[in-house]
């Protein structure tokens, strides 16, 4: 090995056997900045004249081969080299390029090795476009050399969808030739070696396998339908199905479609969403505090939450001791959790060894005592405080000191439920979103009393089951269910002053949201929230709007989907505008003196937003929330805003 050269700050080189070894190191992700670049440039003009050179291996330093292009960078004027000039450069080298993928190769990364002439991957290599996640698309070629060669059909679905392959499934594609078990850099330096003098397999030069038109078709559709008027999606389906046409012209239509795209309003929207993604679990005054070890976690109250809780933990290698008030409610919980771990191996997102071994690391129990081992408890029973507080007076005698208590409460006020344990700095909120096995969202509730290494504690539980957490701190409903309730009121004030159900939902949907809030409503049902109203007639203040609507409803026994008729009616189950509801609104507007107005999508849109933008203000102005994109994630990952959009603070921006 000749010693290194290095050819910019973040690309260096040894020669080993007559083949230059390029390596790119750029922290975090080896993103191909600007240096990334120019270094890969210069590496390739030297390999190119240099006589004693065969050929040149591309790999990356570290756990990533190349994360990507710099999304830095993007918004700033481009710099030269472009990503293309590059890659163009290692596609038309005289001499043979071998990407030897250590790690992950995304995007820009992937199409740094598609151009290469030969491709070997680690086994724990990891290759995507997921361009369309950030609102563009591949900007360097991903869109016409991956149909070269893998075909179109298996092009499109990894464009549009923006997913990972494993090494294997790369494989089995066609996308890498070899996977090398170890040395990947030797097997890579041999490639070199054994292609040298030969004719290169330049990709853009190959000619794309015919496709059958009606599967392609049908595959565009079901991508259009899905992508609910993006336009990243519908622009990648675009030029992968037409890379039959002449490279260059494809190329170029590729790079301006980039250009425009990532220029959009959609892909800024992604891409806050992308880096506020990566800053929630980042909590001002806990840099250099330890989280405790956590590896058994107990859970109380086994129905539709702690069974879903349950299985969350299990699937992130924790041992699980799950608690009920008997024997026979333990059993139950047992099946429940055991039910949900067979639909994943029915599912086949578990294999036969990793259901077994979760099956083996969950115990049941009706009894306090089973819980001493736990690490940290997290409770999920009814939701009442006297319930809740005698759980936790119960336990503290049971857990170890310096073990954590945490309250999955979606409403009750966790200080309290704190309040009533003899160690409150060890107790903080873990809200989990039903299911919790499921939905990625994790609100982790900083108490008053809440110890720092406690909450470093739940932000790291909260990324080894693979959450988002976003920490809140304590106000009734927390972030999202402050803000969802916020826009509920909105929209029972624009029924008051003129819309209906059916208008409000459309102009939801229209907006992005999946589902309309009254529909939502309907299937969530209308009792939980009649209730809540109920509780707090009493304080509520007389001066402030109150719409009455939903509660005639609950009282006429329109309780939603289940009772067969809520905001709407559901025969045969299928939702229906029900005029006995409009006409309970209409009465309700002239109870009050009210002259209905119609509202068009726009200004149903914009009094929502403004709403849920008002109602995050306050949460930040009460440090409630830490930062305008804390709320945002809350929204898109809790409540269905389009993620698109990039939440309310971003879309009120
Ligand atoms: N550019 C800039 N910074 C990036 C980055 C990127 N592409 N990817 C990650 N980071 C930062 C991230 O913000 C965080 O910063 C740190 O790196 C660690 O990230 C031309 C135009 C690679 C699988 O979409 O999927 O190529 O918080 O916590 O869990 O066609 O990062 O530490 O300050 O996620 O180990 C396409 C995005 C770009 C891949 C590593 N590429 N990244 O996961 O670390 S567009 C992507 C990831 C493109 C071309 C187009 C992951 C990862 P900080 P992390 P990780």
């Amino acid at each position: 090995m000749s010693d290194l050269s290095s050819f910019s700050a973040t690309v260096s080189a040894t020669t080993r056997d007559s083949v230059l070894v390029v390596t790119i190191d750029n922290a975090p992700v080896n993103a191909t900045s600007v240096d990334v670049r120019s270094g890969l440039e210069k590496a390739l003009t030297h390999a190119e004249t240099a006589t004693d050179v065969l050929g040149v291996v591309i790999t990356g330093a570290g756990k990533t081969f190349i994360g990507g292009a710099d999304i830095n960078e993007f918004g700033k004027p481009a710099m030269e080299p472009t990503l293309p000039a590059v890659i163009e450069k290692i596609e038309n080298l005289s001499k043979p390029v071998v990407a030897a993928l250590n790690g992950a190769a995304l995007g820009g990364g992937l199409e740094v090795a598609l151009a290469c002439h030969h491709r070997i991957a680690s086994p724990s290599a990891q290759l995507g476009l997921p361009e369309v996640k950030l609102g563009i698309v591949p900007g360097a070629g991903g869109t016409q050399r991956l149909p070269r060669l893998i075909g179109i059909a298996a092009a499109l679905e990894l464009v549009t969808s923006g997913r990972v392959a494993k090494a294997d499934e790369a494989l089995k594609l066609g996308i890498v030739d070899e996977i090398a078990k170890d040395d990947l850099v030797g097997a890579a330096v041999s490639a070199v070696q054994n292609l040298a003098g030969t004719p290169l397999r330049r990709t853009g030069a190959l000619s794309i396998a015919p496709a059958d038109p009606a599967e392609i078709e049908t595959a565009a559709a079901k991508i259009l339908a899905k992508a609910r008027g993006q336009k990243a999606p519908a622009e990648a389906v675009r030029l992968v199905t037409t890379s039959t046409r002449p490279f260059a012209e494809g190329l170029a239509d590729e790079r301006a479609t980039f250009i425009a795209l990532r220029d959009s309003r959609e892909a800024a929207a992604l891409r806050h969403v992308f880096f506020a993604e990566r800053e929630s679990s980042k909590v001002e005054g806990l840099e250099g505090i330890e989280a405790r070890l956590v590896s058994t976690i107990g859970i109380c109250g086994l129905g539709l939450m702690g069974s879903g809780i349950a299985v969350a933990a299990l699937g992130a290698g924790y041992s699980v001791i799950a608690l009920d008030q008997t024997p026979e409610a333990a059993e139950k919980g047992r099946e429940r959790i055991i039910g949900l771990l067979e639909r994943n191996l029915a599912s086949g997102r578990l294999d036969q060894a990793s259901f077994d071994a979760q099956k083996a690391r969950l115990s049941v129990t009706a009894s306090d005592a089973d819980l001493a081992p736990c690490d940290l408890v997290i409770e999920a029973v009814f939701d009442d405080l006297a319930v809740k507080a005698d759980l936790f007076q119960r336990l503290d005698k049971v857990i170890r000191p310096n073990a954590i208590l945490a309250t999955n409460t979606s409403y009750l006020n966790p200080d309290e439920i704190a309040a009533a344990t003899a160690h409150p700095e060890r107790v903080l909120g873990l809200h989990f979103f039903s299911p919790a096995h499921v939905m990625r969202l994790l609100e982790v509730v900083r108490c008053a009393k809440t110890a720092p290494d406690v909450l470093a504690t739940g932000l790291a539980v909260a990324k080894k089951l693979r959450k988002l957490p976003v920490v809140t701190g304590v106000t009734e409903g927390f972030i999202g269910n402050r803000i969802f309730s916020a826009y509920r009121r909105e929209a029972e004030f624009l029924l008051e002053d003129g819309a209906l159900p059916h208008e409000i939902d459309a102009a939801l949907e229209d907006y992005g949201f999946p589902m309309g809030l009254f529909a939502v409503y309907d299937m969530a049902g209308l009792e939980i929230a009649w209730a809540r109203r109920k509780r707090q007639a009493a304080t509520r203040d007389p001066a402030a709007r109150y719409v009455e609507i939903a509660d005639t409803l609950c009282e006429t026994g329109r309780l939603g989907q289940k009772a067969g008729r809520g905001w709407y009616f559901y025969p045969e189950g299928k939702r229906t505008i029900d005029p006995e509801v409009t006409a309970i609104i209409e009465a309700a507007r002239a109870k009050k003196g009210i002259a209905p107005r119609s509202f068009s999508k726009d200004e149903i849109q914009d009094r929502m937003l403004k709403a849920m933008a008002t109602e995050g203000e306050a949460l930040l102005a009460e440090h409630v929330a830490t930062r305008p994109g804390d709320i945002d994630l809350v929204m898109i990952n809790g409540y269905g805003f389009p993620a698109h959009k990039g939440g309310p603070m971003f879309a009120r921006d």
